[in-house]
């Protein structure tokens, strides 16, 4: 088994859990180094050993697709200081969105928590955050709703409220300031050391400026990218980050296409509260649609409701083959033609 100097790594997020991944690995050389991808280019990837970042590239037999910022991988150091990957451990966690092409993209891999960023500005728009609520808690992540410009939004505690009464109580939902170091202690409880976090949301919703915060806040101790020269840091891919406290941060860039690479059954239970009253409606397959003697129907927010089963029809569509879509269109056709063909004996008085 190779050397692991854990105390350096648990700076950048290494756990237990992770380092017994190590033993699911074949012909691991003991000269191997154990390191964490913090950023991926398209002809390097940057990777962390606990004390410093250095480029590394990937060998044939690792797969540069199935990486994602956050997971850890074997590194062997060749001549000329030359940093070869060779090994991924099976992520924990992994964060993957659907394409419109319907292909599975990684984004993230062993975060322990989501932070959801939407500002209480012009970006507020409840059905998207639920949007990032699905495809976070369907990769097994715990979500944290935290709404930005809480100091220049106009109605916060109206939005506030809504969100409130909209979401299940069990979500974490905070208003910070992303620019202010109060959001520090707001945050605090998802900080911990060998914690690692992810910022999503749309652009402009303040997850570099919160990223900035909380990496800079009070003293500064040896951070991936504290001072390193290029001042506040805007987002043009994922990258790692380090807090004071011993947390790891995962900055994004906005996504557009955000599909949840889920299937229905899992959107559904994403859905919790909606999913625990379903056990009281009076069919067992009930769809919450028009059905007698729904417990969804009316205890949930109606546009909530709305929302939910437009993520499970784009989950139903995306896991239907081309054939079956025809199919279903084709099954469509001929009871479209047989409602006309019906309506038109009756017409007819036939
Ligand atoms: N007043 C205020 N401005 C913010 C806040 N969060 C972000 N901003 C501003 O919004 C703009 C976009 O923020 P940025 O962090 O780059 O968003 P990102 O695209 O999500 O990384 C910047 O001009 C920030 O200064 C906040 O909580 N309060
Ligand atoms: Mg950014
Ligand atoms: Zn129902």
């Amino acid at each position: 088994m190779i050397d692991i100097d854990f105390e350096s790594l648990r700076l950048i997020g290494l756990t237990n859990t992770i380092t017994s991944q190590l033993y699911l690995l074949h012909d691991v050389p003991p000269e191997a180094r154990l390191v964490r991808i913090t950023e991926i280019q398209r002809e390097w990837l940057t990777v962390h050993d606990g004390h410093a970042e250095f480029r590394a590239r990937v060998l044939p037999a690792l797969h540069q697709a199935t990486l994602a910022v956050g997971d850890w991988v074997l590194d062997t150091t060749l001549a000329h200081d030359e940093h070869w990957l060779s090994a991924q451990l099976p992520p924990i966690t992994h964060i993957s969105r659907r394409g419109n092409d319907g292909r599975h993209h990684g984004l993230v891999s062993n975060v322990d928590t989501a932070l959801l960023l939407m500002g209480l500005d012009h970006d507020f728009n409840p059905r998207r955050l639920e949007r990032y609520l699905a495809i976070v808690k369907t990769a097994g992540v715990e979500p944290v709703v935290v709404m930005s410009k809480a100091d220049i939004g106009e109605d916060v505690e109206a939005g506030m409220e809504l969100l409130r009464q909209r979401l299940p109580a069990s979500i974490p939902l905070l208003a910070i300031n992303t620019l202010n170091e109060d959001s520090m202690a707001q945050l605090s409880p998802w900080l911990g050391a060998g914690q690692t976090l992810v910022l999503l949301g749309s652009s402009g919703a303040g997850k570099s400026s919160l990223t900035n915060t909380l990496t800079q806040a009070g003293q500064q101790t040896g951070g991936v990218r504290k001072g390193d020269g290029r001042g506040r840091h805007t987002t043009t891919s994922r990258s790692l980050h380090q807090c004071p406290g011993g947390a790891c941060i995962i900055d994004t860039p906005g996504l557009r296409s955000w599909q949840p690479d889920a299937d229905e059954a899992s959107i559904a239970a994403s859905f919790e509260d909606i999913d625990a009253l379903s056990a009281h409606c009076q069919f067992r397959d009930c769809r919450h649609a028009s059905e007698p003697g729904c417990a969804v129907r009316g205890a949930v927010d109606p546009d909530r409701l709305q929302n939910y089963h437009k993520l499970i029809r784009e989950a139903h569509r995306s896991e239907q083959t081309p054939l079956e879509r025809i199919a279903e269109v084709a099954k469509w056709k001929v009871m479209q033609r047989a409602a006309t063909a019906r309506s038109k004996q009756k017409t007819s008085g036939g």
